[in-house]
């Protein structure tokens, strides 16, 4: 992975594929521990879960997302309810794209895609870890060839 990616934080609830998908799209490989705390992979902010999960954690994952680039709001396919308050995008002066994860588990993508619209993303990416090209896609939109 060569690639240089812009910096990119990762926003969602907990289990979502935050850490996996970090790592696979920085080093290709898709092992993840539960994430405790906000930290780096590489040029990535991961973020715990319980972040977006709990109100009270807004904050921090605003005050982070200065560091970064592009922000990642993240959906799994089955996933009936958004954690996302409406139009939490507007928070952050940033890009906010959307990526619906574990499409390989089936699920209801229209869904998903209606709860990160509703979050206010601009762009929505469908991935699986393990398919590499729904990843790549990802890969080239982050990555630093692109203009801002
Ligand atoms: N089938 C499938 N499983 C996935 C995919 N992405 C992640 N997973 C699995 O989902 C589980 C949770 O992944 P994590 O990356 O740890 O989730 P997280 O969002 O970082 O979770 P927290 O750190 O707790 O906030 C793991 O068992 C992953 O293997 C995917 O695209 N397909
Ligand atoms: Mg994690």
């Amino acid at each position: 992975m060569e690639q240089a990616l812009k910096t990119v934080i990762m926003v969602g609830r907990t289990e979502v594929g935050k850490t996996t998908l970090a790592n696979t799209l920085m080093y290709g490989s898709p092992e993840a521990l539960k994430t405790q705390s906000i930290g780096r992979i590489g040029s990535i902010i991961d973020t715990p879960g319980e972040f977006i999960e709990n109100p009270i954690y807004y904050r921090a994952i605003l005050l982070s997302a200065y560091d970064a680039d592009v922000v990642l709001f993240l959906n799994e396919a089955n996933e009936s309810e958004s954690i996302f308050p409406p139009n939490f995008a507007a928070s952050f002066n940033r890009e906010v794209i959307g990526v619906i994860t574990k499409i390989d588990l089936g699920g209801d993508v229209t869904r998903a895609r209606k709860n990160l619209q509703a979050a206010g993303v601009s762009q929505i990416f469908e991935i699986s870890v393990h398919d590499a090209e729904s990843v790549q896609r990802l890969r080239d939109y982050i990555s630093r060839e692109r203009p801002l």
